[in-house]
């Protein structure tokens, strides 16, 4: 009997400690489109919260012509600047090395049906964070969205 309880009670203890472990990081699921939209274009946050980023692109043409992205950028940063930026650097993945200090976090390049995810903390000012996916003439199109740290 004795033997039972220290089994059950392990077992609920585990359940709790798996749970707090999952709901750790702020979840946030986001499809991209061959219409070369987010579903997600504004995050909230609050200041250096743990943020798991997951990227779906949920789209069917090929990822050498309608692939996606997901690059989050400094505050002030201009997102057209960074995708013109991008549009030129295919052999970099379109995230250029030379502007990898406006970026926070990121997610590569997805082809139809692919997914990945980033986990990172908030940044600890509040404020306006920019996100692109800097696939040539997807920000332009629309594919961007905000983080809001607050
Ligand atoms: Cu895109």
């Amino acid at each position: 009997m004795k033997t039972k309880n220290i089994i059950i009670t392990s077992l609920l203890l585990l359940t709790t400690i798996t749970g707090l472990t999952a709901g750790d990081a702020k979840a946030v699921a986001i499809s991209a489109f061959d219409t070369m939209k987010f579903s997600v274009t504004k995050i909230e946050a609050k200041p250096g919260e743990k943020i798991t980023v997951t990227l779906r692109n949920d789209g069917n043409i090929p990822k050498e012509s309608m692939g996606h992205n997901w690059i989050l950028l400094k505050a002030g940063v201009d997102p057209m600047a960074y995708a013109n930026s991008a549009a030129t650097a295919k052999a970099e993945n379109y995230q250029p090395k030379s502007q990898a200090k406006q970026v926070l976090a990121s997610i590569p390049i997805l082809g139809p049906k692919e997914s990945k995810s980033v986990t990172f903390s908030a940044p600890s000012a509040s404020g306006s964070y920019p996100f692109v996916c800097s696939f040539p003439g997807h920000t332009a199109a629309g594919m961007k969205g905000v983080l809001l740290v607050k």
